[in-house]
């Protein structure tokens, strides 16, 4: 027997033909009726979808509000309440003041809204939930202090947490 002729046969005693009948329907299930390029095609999708809606997770985990504008005074806004409670500006000043809401939109509450309001200057910053955006007002000519407020949510004014002092300093 030559070497080519006996690797022949061995080959030959694992081929395809010679795999057992049985194999196919293994423990008695019918063979699956979908063709192999369909199923692969429904794996697939499915897996997409699934690895899609774990990364939109992620990704909303990642989008949590951070501050963009390092000038400007940060004020955070959650049910918790207003953050911080108390800013100093130099009177008749440019402020710049970054209000950022930390709540998503499924507080029923607001709705993730929060707001920075003074109404003797007539300020009234809405931001909505898990964003932030940078508003700017002139400070009063006039040292002093004034009332800011979240009015939206967890009974506004009359909530301690939703109300700080802004003080003018000359
Ligand atoms: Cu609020």
């Amino acid at each position: 027997m030559t070497r080519q002729t006996r690797t022949a046969r061995l080959a030959g005693r694992h081929s395809p033909g010679h795999v057992p009948a049985t194999t196919a329907g293994a423990h008695g299930r019918p063979r699956a009726v979908l063709p192999r390029p369909l199923r692969l095609a429904i794996f697939a999708t499915i897996a997409i979808v699934l690895g899609g809606g774990a990364i939109g997770l992620v990704a909303s985990r990642l989008q949590a509000p951070v501050a963009t504008d390092a000038t400007a005074l940060q004020v955070h806004g959650s049910m918790g309440g207003l953050d911080p409670l108390e800013l100093t500006v130099k009177a008749g000043s440019a402020v710049k003041l970054e209000l950022t809401s930390t709540d998503t939109q499924f507080h029923s509450d607001g709705g993730g809204w929060h707001e920075f309001a003074i109404d003797e200057l007539g300020i009234d910053f809405k931001v909505g939930p898990l964003s932030s955006q940078v508003f700017e007002f002139t400070a009063p000519k006039t040292a002093g202090t004034y009332t800011y407020y979240c009015g939206i949510c967890c009974g506004g004014k009359e909530n301690p947490t939703m109300v700080g002092i802004l003080t003018v300093t000359a």
